[in-house]
């Protein structure tokens, strides 16, 4: 009897482990986006884009995320963290002085997010409906991670990333 809850206990453990690994492609061609930001800067309400790059494989994007940045928010095609589909990375981590924020994210990742992971200190990713942080709005607030944007799942245009 102990011996099947162990392993019940183990399976539940591994489930666990797997359904929260972020997979990088699943069931399609790989197809990512590393977008590196600016900082909001004082008086202004959006992140400039420094670099935006995209790439069909998994190893020359893996190639370019870039040590001298911080990682702020990947973003997944599906919920439960799979098919990565855009890297957004900054100089700094969030903190007091420093937050991102995306007003759209353009057209070729347009209305196709459905999860996050976020690094950083970035732990207060939220993410819009609309265009300049327009229409509804589900924040991941306190979390490391959001496995699903549930109604805005295939509908966010814009985000915003804050400590
Ligand atoms: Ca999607
Ligand atoms: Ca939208």
């Amino acid at each position: 009897m102990l011996r099947m809850k162990i392993a019940f206990v183990l399976s539940v453990m591994f489930f666990i482990l797997i359904s929260a690994t972020p997979t990088l492609s699943q069931g399609r061609p790989f197809q990512g986006c590393i977008i590196t930001l600016e900082p909001i800067q004082d008086g202004e309400q959006f992140s400039r884009v420094q670099d935006r790059r995209c790439f069909d494989s998994v190893s020359s994007y893996q190639a370019a995320l870039s040590a001298a940045n911080y990682k702020i928010t990947d973003f997944y095609d599906w919920t439960d963290y799979v098919n990565l589909i855009a890297t957004y990375l900054g100089p700094q981590p969030c903190s007091a002085g420093y937050s991102y924020g995306v007003p759209n994210v353009g057209s070729s990742l347009n209305d196709r997010f459905e999860s996050a992971t976020t690094g950083a200190g970035c732990n207060n990713v939220t993410v819009f409906e609309n265009a300049n942080y327009g229409g509804a709005r589900l924040p991941c607030n306190g979390l490391s991670t959001c496995n699903t944007f549930g109604l805005l799942n295939n509908r966010v245009t814009s985000w915003t990333a804050s400590p």
